[in-house]
């Protein structure tokens, strides 16, 4: 990782440095982007009515936008904007560099590729200029921890409804070969009815893939030691560990290594013995033991059987699997909503903003090459 040696920029409109190639984009031909007929169905920026802002961050903006065309026109949805490059100074040589945005590209290619009832659907994909759009469903539940901030501490039983669906979640991408890897609470939505749904795709990992950079991934107090120590190799028992500090974070109401900065929280989580509460039960206990174990190959989840190995622990031993899968079994909580569009369990400092997003710019022949083939159109 080298958030250490860089520091990103806005986009110049016209920058003549040199490209950062951090891998080929199309390293797994596996994932590699369908184009489909685009001829009467092309998709793009001006067919939606930006409403609002959703959420900011490193990775570019979230807003809610109605579709105003097609088959689908009135349908809100969550459209995600990114940006295909950056300019990152290097700290080192301190020249400026552009960096291609891998995370723009993984994550539309995974959200093609996978579908799953607690993954957020993708259901339009363009891009203009500098910038990635993706349209998503719109998840009107928010993030499960706005509820949970709520509550603080979730009921054991809570906590399992909501955790057999993320493990549900987990085993589908590592059949598929994917490795989440930023499991963490902002990146757990609710849909309208209550029930999980993944979000963010930028940061996962192809199980056979060693050579991609992962700059700006991952939460220090959810991320695995053998991540965090850069031993280099790493597979999908990180997302086993993570789990497990899920787990923890439903059940006490905080992770189990914190810290006043990201260097004590990294040497906690690579050292620190884990103390667990006395409230809790011997099944919450053991499973967070058994996930929490530093030993990748003592992990539970280790080894080809994966999330299997995890849904037999005794902590899940009243989950009806056929019932969970299939939407069946009932949300504890059912978020309160007024419309189709409505934006009460999203945070208001950004809810409050105007709803603008900055024209797409212009991007050198280079970075334009490796998006060529990027719309995805799954609905009109
Ligand atoms: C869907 N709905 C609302 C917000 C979202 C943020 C990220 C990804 C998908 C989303």
């Amino acid at each position: 990782m080298s958030e250490e040696v860089f520091s990103i920029e806005d986009i110049p409109e016209n920058p003549e440095k040199k490209i950062n190639y951090a891998s080929d984009f199309n390293h797994n031909p596996e994932l590699e982007i369908k184009v489909l007929d685009k001829k009467s169905k092309s998709v793009a920026v001006e067919d939606f009515e930006v409403k609002l802002v959703l959420g900011t961050g490193g990775f570019g903006k979230v807003f809610q936008v109605k579709k105003l065309t097609g088959s689908d026109r009135g349908q809100i949805y969550a459209m995600k904007v990114l940006k295909k490059a950056v300019i990152v100074r290097n700290k080192e040589t301190k020249t400026l560099e552009t960096e291609i945005n891998l995370h723009a590209k993984l994550e539309r290619d995974v959200l093609e590729a996978v579908r799953h009832p607690f993954i957020v659907d993708l259901v339009y994909a363009f891009h203009s200029g500098n910038k990635v759009y993706l349209i998503l469903e719109y998840l009107s539940g928010g993030e499960l921890f706005m509820q949970l901030q709520k509550e603080r501490m979730l009921m054991e039983d809570t906590a399992i409804f909501y955790l057999s669906q993320v493990l549900l979640a987990l085993e589908h991408l590592h059949e598929n070969g994917i490795i989440y890897r930023d499991l963490k609470p902002e990146n757990i939505m609710l849909d309208r009815e209550g029930h999980v749904k993944l979000t963010d795709f930028g940061c996962v990992k192809e199980s056979a893939d060693d050579e991609i950079s992962y700059t700006f991934c991952g939460t220090v107090e959810y991320m695995a030691p053998e991540i965090l120590n850069r031993s280099g190799r790493h597979g999908k028992e990180v997302d086993w560990w993570s789990f497990g500090i899920l787990v923890h974070d439903m059940l006490v109401g905080i992770p189990p290594f914190t810290g006043t900065n990201r260097k004590i929280v990294t040497e906690r989580v690579m050292k620190s013995k884990l103390h667990l509460k006395k409230f809790l039960t011997p099944d919450a206990k053991d499973i967070l033991t058994r996930l929490l174990n530093r030993k990748v190959e003592n992990r539970l989840g280790f080894g080809p059987r994966d999330a299997e190995l995890v849904k037999e622990h005794r902590f899940f031993s009243g989950v009806d699997w056929d019932a969970v899968i299939n939407r069946k079994t009932i949300p504890p909580f059912k978020p309160i909503l007024k419309s189709d569009d409505d934006v009460s369990n999203f945070d208001k400092e950004f809810t409050s903003k105007p709803p603008i997003d900055s024209p797409p710019g212009s991007i050198s022949d280079s970075v334009s090459e490796l998006f060529l083939g990027f719309s995805y159109n799954g609905v009109d």
